[in-house]
This record gives structure tokens, C-alpha cells and sequence, in this order.
């Protein structure tokens, strides 16, 4: 199967519109989308999704923020998704992020950093297993000659 990852638009990003922005980036750039919700998660799950981070003193903050509002759950697929998709993404210090990225383009606090991406193939696994019980969607694209050799 091919690489798959799994991206969060904040809450930040829902409430000012980014979505569409976001999901844009990732169809451009020839990744198929392969799940999509938008979704308001509780304490418990925040605490799981972020269960690597439970030591940090921002924790709670992190998670009062994603519970804060709905977000937008993806799966999107394709060769190098993973590492690619953070590229997308920029740096997690919206401040130390490229122009160019979407954290470069879209934000300036670190706790307010618009979307969330796999940090690797294992962790995009987990990631998926947890946010897309049901699996993802199966479909390929017609395009996929015109992006694949
Ligand atoms: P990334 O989201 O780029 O993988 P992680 O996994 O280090 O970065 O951090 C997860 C999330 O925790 C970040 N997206 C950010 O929202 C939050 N976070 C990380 N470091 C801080 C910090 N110093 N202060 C507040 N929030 C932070």
C-alpha cells in the first residue's frame, strides 16, 4: 500500500478559514485524499492523540485547544507523504517556519499553529488507526499516471 499520513487542521485553522487553503496544497501538490471529517474530539481522546507529549508543561494548554473547537481529520496518500507533508508544513515554530509553508504562511504562535502532520510512518499509523477507526476510503485517481512514472 502506498504511504499514508495523517494531517489535523486545528481548530484555529477551521475558525479562520484555512481549510479549503490547506486542502488545496496537498491536492496541488499530487497527494489523493484518502479520509476527511470534520470533527469536535473530547479530553480523553485529545489525551490520547497526544499521549508522546503528556510530561511537556504545555500539555493541558495543547489539549485545551484542541478540544477548544471542531478540527479537520485527513488521510492523504502518496510516495514520501509523510516527510513531504511536514515539509508542507513548515517548522513546528510558526516564527521559525518558511514563507511558503503553511505554518510560514498562516501563523505566528507556536501553540496556535493551525495543523497537525505524522511525524513518521509509524506514527501515521497509530494516528489513522485512532481518528479513522473505520479505515480510510479506497480509490485510486485517474490522474496517477500524470503524477507517477
Ligand atoms: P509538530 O506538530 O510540528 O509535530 P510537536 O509534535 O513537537 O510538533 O508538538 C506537537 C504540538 O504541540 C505542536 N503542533 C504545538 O501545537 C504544540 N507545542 C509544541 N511545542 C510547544 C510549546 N513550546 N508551546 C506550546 N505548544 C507547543
Amino acid at each position: 500500500m502506498a504511504e499514508q499520513t495523517f494531517i489535523m487542521i486545528k481548530p484555529d485553522g477551521v475558525q479562520r478559514g484555512l481549510v479549503g487553503e490547506i486542502i488545496s496544497r496537498f491536492e496541488k501538490k499530487g497527494f489523493y485524499l484518502k479520509g476527511l471529517k470534520l470533527i469536535t474530539v473530547d479530553r480523553p481522546f485529545a489525551e490520547r492523540h497526544y499521549a508522546d507529549l503528556s510530561a511537556k508543561p504545555f500539555f493541558n494548554g495543547l489539549v485545551e485547544y484542541i478540544i477548544s473547537g471542531p478540527v479537520v481529520a485527513m488521510v492523504w496518500e502518496g510516495k514520501g507523504v509523510v516527510a513531504t507533508g511536514r515539509k508542507l508544513i513548515g517548522a513546528t515554530n510558526p516564527l521559525a517556519s518558511e514563507p511558503g509553508t503553511i505554518r510560514g504562511d498562516f501563523a505566528i504562535d507556536i501553540g496556535r499553529n493551525v495543523i497537525h502532520g505524522s511525524d513518521s510512518v509509524e506514527s501515521a499509523t497509530k494516528e489513522i488507526a485512532l481518528w479513522f477507526p473505520e479505515g480510510p476510503a479506497n480509490w485510486q485517481s485517474s490522474l496517477h499516471s500524470w503524477i507517477y512514472e
